[in-house]
């Protein structure tokens, strides 16, 4: 697969990213956080429901800054416990984790030398929320990553623009104040940025909001080059720049999968439910079985899955997550063989399900168990070895040949309702 990566640009060397991206390219599945002062508000204000993602609240129900800093100040998360987070994750089969540190509201998830608008000074929170959570990625060998919104409602470099229509209302669009303003705030990220470093040591860098007029392709590449010096062996997503033309360190589609492999590394990011942020009524959960079958989909891309959780306020992972993570961490930890470390696979999309590889093996995900015993995939070369049930090696099934391809007979049942694996061994030339 590395050398399937996109050619670098000039100012990123191609074997660095390669390696860079060695982790998360084995590491297919990654747990994303949304978690800050709209979670205080589980997606309503003042009493009504509000449409759309809760972290948008502010925006959505055009709450004045002042009025939005008293809700951050009631930001308590006196239940929150690091170990059982990232424990959760790593049940599910996650090997990395990204929270937001600062989303679009301007909220500091630490307590940031550079802003009083942060956990410490406005919600008077005693305790390194960020640090606790590092120390148990650490702990559980997960890698810590994390969000940073290049728009930011609070600072006051910025306003929003009176007048933007459409769906996004104008806070989705902030124009700076004046030059100077913005380079002030351009250091304001940087100085934080590098605090997220120091403290936390984080190794992913995930940005968003570069939408914004503001926000130049060479304010992306600029900042860009600074993370790289500050952290050379985290990784930095596309959206540190323009998302469109910068592909760099990878891509990040929202809320939808690629139809077929993309030409440069990439991760998916999905919502259990539909909002990002704490939405109490949201309770849209998708089932287990839609989240593994989609997780199995990226990964047959060349992709990976970050799915994200919104937790409560009090700090807690909300039942309907925990649900869906616990079946997904059944079939992960029984699968991790098929699905870690693996490869795209050149084959050819089946109506059946999805194709993975590593080294001579093919892992066939069958979503959908055909009920004639028989099993075709096409498109394949090579000479095929032994085939069998995963797990089951020594019972192994019969096959032959069809054009460019084999059929293989297998059990009448599938042994698992979200994906059954087969295995189809080749000769090593
Ligand atoms: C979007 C944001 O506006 C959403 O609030 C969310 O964070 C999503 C992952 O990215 O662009």
């Amino acid at each position: 697969l590395i050398s399937q990566a996109p050619a670098a640009p000039k100012a990123i060397n191609q074997e660095d990213l390669n390696q860079r991206m060695t982790w998360f390219n084995d590491a297919k599945f990654g747990m994303f956080i949304h978690w800050g002062a709209y979670s205080v508000l589980k997606g309503s204000w003042q009493g009504k429901e509000m449409e759309f993602y809760a972290e948008w609240i502010q925006a959505k129900a055009d709450i004045p800054k002042e009025e939005y800093e008293q809700v951050a100040a009631a930001f308590n998360p006196k239940q929150f416990d690091a170990d059982a987070w990232v424990k959760a994750a790593s049940d599910a089969g996650m090997k990395y984790l990204v929270i937001t540190t600062k989303h679009h509201e301007g909220f500091c998830l630490w307590d940031s030398k550079y802003t009083t608008f942060d956990i410490k000074d406005t919600a008077g929170i005693d305790r390194d929320l960020l640090g606790e959570l590092s120390q148990s990625c650490k702990k559980y060998g997960l890698k810590f990553g994390t969000y940073y919104s290049i728009i930011d409602w609070h600072h006051d470099s910025q306003v929003s623009v009176e007048g933007a229509k459409g769906h996004w209302n104008k806070w989705a669009k902030m124009k700076m104040v004046s030059p100077v303003k913005k380079r002030k705030y351009i250091q304001y990220m940087k100085n934080q940025l590098q605090e997220l470093v120091d403290k936390y040591d984080t190794q992913i860098f995930w940005f968003d909001g570069d939408w914004n007029d503001f926000w130049t392709m060479e304010d992306g590449q600029d900042l860009y080059r600074f993370l790289r010096k500050i952290q050379p062996t985290a990784i930095i997503n596309n959206r540190v720049a323009k998302r469109k033309e910068f592909k760099y360190d990878f891509g990040t589609p929202e809320n939808q999968t690629p139809g077929e492999k993309l030409d440069y590394f990439w991760e998916a990011c999905w919502t259990i439910n539909h909002s990002w942020g704490y939405k109490a009524h949201d309770t849209k959960w998708k089932s287990g079985k839609v989240l593994i079958q989609k997780l199995i989909d990226i990964n047959s891309k060349g992709g990976n899955l970050l799915l994200n959780v919104g937790p409560t306020p009090e700090g807690t992972f909300p039942d309907g997550c925990i649900e869906r993570l616990n079946e997904m961490g059944k079939w992960t930890q029984t699968h991790a063989k098929v699905l870690y470390n693996t490869e795209y696979a050149p084959v050819k999309a089946s109506a059946w399900g999805r194709v993975l590889k590593k080294n001579n093996k093919l892992f066939l995900h069958v979503f959908d168990w055909p009920n004639n015993n028989q099993l075709q995939i096409n498109g394949l070369e090579g000479t095929l070895t032994k085939a069998y049930v995963f797990n089951q090696p020594q019972v192994e099934l019969e096959y032959e040949s069809i054009s460019q391809g084999f059929n293989i007979h297998i059990p009448s049942k599938a042994y698992d309702d979200n994906s059954s694996v087969i295995v189809l061994e080749f000769a090593e030339d």
